[in-house]
């Protein structure tokens, strides 16, 4: 496999609303982020990705745009973007933008325009269909609860919006709308940006006719269509297109976030023979505590569905595709909180997910406090959540559905997008350290205990381990290409596997329990180093190791064989 430089990349990803509010005004922005940019370079990542800053009515914080070619008046200006941009490009880092083609906001012109009668050009860039003798055009229902159609007073029709309603789907096979966005990304190509991160992308292609759902929701009232919308039959030639007329004119990488994708899907989309994409964000072993009825239903976390599904990847891609490995994200609660313990071994179980996940074949992402293990949030009222998808939730379980409002807000405490969203915890002045106006969501009331400035001050603290394994995946070629083995593949708390290059092997072992564990892994090694632990070095080989609560250790092995 060509080694391109993305693929020893680590990336920070940046949600601007909540990060650093230069001005005052309860937003974080442009200037916000630029203050911080030495400490990201003392973190040690190598690319910014910033959530979406163009302008937009924020129904779904800015995933809803209304100018491509415009920044958010709350986060600053182009001026302000443009010496960001410098600012990033001058500590020797790179930045990547947040994209979003498959809908835009229904302020945007296109939209706007497209509710016009008569011979309108923008008519086809959406998804309009006449009512089914009153009813919306068949059953979808939206990814964030509802139908997935809005009639449309003025435009006497129906429009498709698979997130919320302010976001209509725009109309990919019409290649007029394909060109509007190969020339928005070309804009901001121009302007220098290294990367690209593709917003929801294997939804840009829907089925023929739009049929209706076959599965049914609990109400019978509207049915999930993700299966039917995902990984559509022209995808491959869009992102074939897309990458002949963008990506291939620019020294830029790209990452593509999927729901409902197959490892071997994930191939098809990033293998480099077939010129479509660089890399993917899957969801399925974020997934793995999901219910039948979907995200909101959660069941306990299996470790052993969770290893198969990653090992399945790894090794599908393995020598082909790449991988974007994460545990954290701006949709997602965050880990420590979801899978670990957020009180008694909140430090110790952060470092372990960092070390499982960051030790794969893949390119790291790790989201803002993630480093310094930041935790859910649980507000007392509904009135202080502000993510579309979680008041639509609460709305239509406690109106529609009649459900107890205490019952929802557990749901909610489990599986917010807010969760990741609250302010980045800076220091212990008030609001954290975010800005000095009332902020647009409230801080986590744990920021005395959590946050950047003491993190820093220990030199054992979550973030400087994210510092060291930063450094390790720059300093050992083996974490970057090495293959990858699932080792004790039955055991129901341990996570252990080994990556191999050349002479070289390094054995993760992780500990997902809050038990002590046993373990032993045989390997014929010539010698052993403890490359990096979360628990003080008790002086054991491999081949016998008592591992402490969510302990994680990474042994770095000569093979025996290499020395015959
Ligand atoms: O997410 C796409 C996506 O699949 C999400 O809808 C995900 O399933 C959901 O957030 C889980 O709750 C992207 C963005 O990351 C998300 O923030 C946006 O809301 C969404 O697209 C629409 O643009």
């Amino acid at each position: 496999m060509e080694q391109l430089w993305w693929q020893t990349a680590v990336v920070y990803h940046i949600y601007p609303r909540s990060f650093r509010d230069s001005d005052g005004d309860g937003f974080g922005d442009l200037k916000g982020i630029i203050e911080k940019l030495d400490y990201l370079q003392f973190l040690g990542v190598d690319v910014i990705w910033l959530g979406p800053v163009y302008e937009s009515p924020n129904d779904d914080n800015g995933y809803d745009i209304s100018d491509y070619y415009q920044i958010m008046e709350e986060f600053g200006t182009m001026e302000d973007w443009e010496l960001l941009r410098n600012e990033i490009h001058l500590r020797g880092m790179k930045i990547m933008m947040d994209i979003v083609l498959n809908h835009t906001s229904d302020e945007h012109a296109w939209f706007v325009q497209s509710k016009q009668p008569g011979d309108n050009p923008y008519r086809d860039y959406y998804y309009w269909r006449d009512s089914n003798e009153g009813l919306e055009p068949n059953n979808w229902e939206s990814f964030f609860g509802g139908p997935a159609w809005e009639y449309d007073d003025d435009a006497k029709a129906f429009y498709l919006h698979l997130f919320s309603r302010k976001q209509p789907d725009l109309n990919w096979a019409n290649p007029s709308v394909r060109q509007e966005m190969y020339d928005m990304m070309r804009f901001w190509l121009d302007k220098g940006v290294d990367g690209l991160r593709l917003d929801a992308v294997n939804l840009l292609s829907k089925p023929d006719g739009l049929p209706n759902s076959e599965l049914t929701s609990i109400d019978k009232k509207y049915a999930p269509c993700g299966h039917l919308v995902a990984n559509g039959h022209e995808i491959h030639g869009i992102f074939h297109e897309m990458n002949r007329e963008v990506f291939s004119r620019y020294p830029i990488f790209t990452v593509a976030e999927m729901a409902g994708v197959s490892a071997e899907e994930g191939l098809l989309y990033t293998d480099p023979i077939r010129q479509e994409l660089d890399s993917i964000i899957c969801f399925e072993h974020m997934d793995v505590d999901n219910g039948p009825n979907g995200r909101w239903e959660t069941v306990p976390f299996q470790l052993t569905t969770f290893k198969r599904i990653l090992s399945n990847w790894q090794r599908t891609l393995h020598g082909s595709g790449w991988f974007g490995l994460y545990l954290n994200n701006h949709d997602q609660p965050r880990v420590v909180s979801r899978w670990g313990n957020d009180t008694e071994y909140r430090e110790e179980s952060a470092k372990m997910f960092a070390t499982c996940i960051q030790m794969m074949q893949g390119t790291p992402y790790i989201y803002q406090g993630e480093e310094i293990g930041m935790t859910n949030v649980q507000f007392d009222d509904i009135s202080k959540y502000r993510d579309v998808e979680t008041l639509n939730y609460y709305r239509i379980e406690t109106e529609e559905r009649g459900r107890n409002s205490a019952d929802v807000m557990r749901d909610i405490y489990l599986k917010s997008r807010d969760n990741a969203r609250t302010l980045m915890q800076w220091d212990e002045s008030p609001n954290a350290g975010f800005g000095i106006g009332t902020p647009w969501i409230e801080v986590n009331p744990n920021f005395n205990d959590v946050n950047v400035k003491s993190a820093l001050n220990n030199p054992n603290s979550i973030l400087h381990y994210y510092r060291k394994l930063i450094h390790l995946r720059k300093r050992y070629e083996v974490i970057v290409y090495g293959d990858y083995v699932l080792l004790l593949e039955e055991h129901p708390d341990v996570f252990a596997y080994k990556r191999t290059l050349r002479d070289e092997t390094l054995i993760v072992v992780t500990n997902f329990s809050e038990q002590e564990q046993i373990v032993e892994i045989k390997e014929p090694v010539l010698q052993q180093e403890l490359l990096v632990t979360n628990y003080p070095d008790n002086g054991e080989n491999m081949d016998r190791m008592q591992l402490r609560p969510f302990e994680a250790r990474v042994y770095l092995c000569k093979q025996k064989e290499t020395f015959k």
